[in-house]
């Protein structure tokens, strides 16, 4: 069996989605994602100049191996555009084997621990009355956890993921103007007076079985991190999130020696070599790397096992950037995992979404059901994905009020 030709798409609604398909000489076809949100351009140059013309004429069932020749082939190797790029190869492959097998991905992984895997939404506000009435309504809808944020007062513009004015929607995380980013102005003493409290508030309003969960988006030093994780103890939350930056393994010890808090970490991570330590040393809750820039359900699988061993729960990624193509491998690996913990679910333009990517799945209640089709269980309409064209988009840049930069 051989691979034929692989083909890259750029675009989608509300995000600009990089789908790989590759095609065989059986006729049968996979999937793949490799956006990574605001450089959508690069995974998709590196798999058309690249990954693609090495790829023509090897055998898809050989995913491994395949795995293994890019990753050790390329002499500059890891880094977030690389594993987008050969995760979404890594995933098509494994679309392909479940359909050369008849079954669902979850079936070749060691079949279901669970019916349904919960997911959490994120509930948002300007203010925390804002936030509260974002909360209500996803609890009305049938969500048992969501990851709250909300402004802060008196900090000079909206903090991360948060609304700059009361009822605000949309996407406070990419802003499609243009590749310059916009600021927001930081103020570390102003959250960590004011977000414990809130998130006290929080938990006050709703039923005590609701999960909530917190994002820091990396941006405390290692000891204000942990003299937060104490002060939030009370709430009892079910994660916080990204407390420091990530490259410093050694930053998550201190918080851990302060606070039984559980924390989170991995978005940004994009391989096993990330995280060995936090996991091995039982530093971390839950695992938040993605299939996306992760490399893919082969490296995914290998994190999902150590962390199995450590007491290391998943978490993966799922901010709206990810498509429902690695969505679903993450939805079929948390279908399988011993150790899954929660998914974060968010696909915007929901109606769109599905006629690119039509597929059987379910959300329903705050529950991920995958369905039985084989392979991934998505489709791709290509007639679709004429319809959008590519939009620069940029994350904002964090500043302090004197001008300092600091982390995003
Ligand atoms: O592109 C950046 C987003 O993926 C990130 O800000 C989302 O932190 C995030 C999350 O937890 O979803
Ligand atoms: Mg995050």
């Amino acid at each position: 069996m051989k691979i034929t030709g692989a083909k890259v798409f750029v675009g989608g609604p509300a995000k600009n989605y990089v789908t790989l398909k590759i095609m065989t000489d059986q006729g049968v076809h996979g999937l793949g994602d490799a956006t990574l949100n605001n450089r959508e351009t690069l995974p998709a140059k590196y798999l058309q100049d690249y990954l693609i013309p090495n790829l023509i004429g090897m055998d898809p069932r050989n995913s491994e191996d395949i795995w293994q020749y890019f990753y050790r082939g390329a002499y500059f190797r890891r880094g977030p555009i690389a594993m987008a790029a050969f995760g979404a190869i890594d995933t098509a492959l494994w679309d392909i084997k479940g359909k050369l097998a008849n079954m669902p991905l979850y079936q070749l992984f060691g079949g279901k621990s669970r019916d349904g895997a919960m997911v959490y939404a994120h509930a948002t506000g300007a203010d925390l009355p804002d936030l509260m009435d974002s909360v209500a309504s996803y609890v009305e809808q049938g969500y048992k956890a969501v990851r709250v944020q909300c402004g802060i007062p008196s900090m000079p513009t909206a903090s991360y993921a948060v609304p700059d004015k009361k009822g605000g929607e949309g996407d406070y995380i990419t802003d499609y103007s243009g590749i310059i980013p916009k600021t927001e102005i930081w103020d570390t003493d102003r959250y960590m007076r004011y977000m414990p409290s809130a998130l006290m508030e929080v938990r006050e309003k709703f039923e005590p079985d609701l999960k909530i969960l917190h994002d820091v988006h990396h941006r405390l030093s290692p000891r204000e991190a942990a003299a937060f994780a104490k002060a939030v103890e009370p709430v009892g939350l079910y994660w916080l999130e990204d407390p420091t930056p990530a490259e410093d393994q050694d930053a998550l010890r201190l918080i851990r020696q302060h606070s039984t808090t559980p924390i989170a970490i991995g978005e940004v991570f994009n391989s096993i070599w990330d995280c060995n330590k936090l996991i091995e040393n039982e530093l971390i809750d839950f695992i938040r790397v993605a299939a996306t820039y992760g490399g893919g359900i082969t490296h995914l699988k290998r994190i999902i096992d150590l962390a199995a061993l450590h007491h290391v729960r998943t978490g993966f990624h799922g901010a709206p950037s990810h498509s429902p193509i690695s969505m679903a491998a993450q939805h079929h690996l948390n279908a399988w995992a011993p150790n899954f913990g929660i998914q974060e679910y968010l696909v915007l333009g929901t109606k769109e979404c599905d006629a690119l990517f039509p597929s059987a799945h379910v959300m329903t209640d705050g529950m991920f059901y995958v369905s039985d089709a084989p392979g991934l269980g998505v489709d791709f309409d290509e007639k679709e994905v004429a319809r959008y064209e590519y939009k620069a988009g940029s994350h904002p840049i964090v500043r302090l009020e004197d001008g300092t930069m600091w982390d995003y």
